[in-house]
């Protein structure tokens, strides 16, 4: 008599294969975050002292951990400035209306400080890329 045994392992194998196979990877990369960043500069007066002021407009910037942040910045000032963001190793030096594109991939959770790391702070605002954690 003929067996339905082999028949019947490839029927079972295969309908646990349908069951626990991994699905697909998942296809899309990590989104990326793009901000535009210009360095503005104007005349201030910072304890009665008439000095200028540069800051990044916008100063600050949000993503989720994981994400790709990309900042692509233009130095606005008529000096070179600096954009740094110690955290991810980041300090770029922009010369007069120069622009740069700046990624940091698989950013971590935190909340970090975007400076300029060629001036004092008195004449620059600060801003902070701030990433949320995943819940
Ligand atoms: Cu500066």
């Amino acid at each position: 008599m003929r067996t339905r045994l082999p028949r019947v392992l490839a029927a079972v194998a295969l309908a646990l294969s349908l069951v626990f196979l991994p699905g697909p990877a998942p296809s899309s990369p990590a989104p990326v975050r793009r901000y535009q960043i210009t360095m503005k500069f104007w005349k201030a007066t910072v304890a009665g002292v008439s000095t200028i002021a540069v800051t990044n407009l916008p100063a600050d910037a949000f993503a989720y951990e994981g994400e790709t942040v990309e900042f692509v910045v233009r130095n606005e000032s008529p000096i070179p400035e600096g954009f740094a963001i110690d955290a991810f190793g980041i300090k770029e030096v922009l010369q007069p209306k120069q622009a740069k594109t700046v990624r940091v991939r698989n950013v971590r959770a935190g909340a970090y400080t975007i400076y300029c790391h060629l001036h004092p702070m008195s004449v620059h605002y600060t801003g902070t890329l701030l990433v949320a954690p995943r819940r």
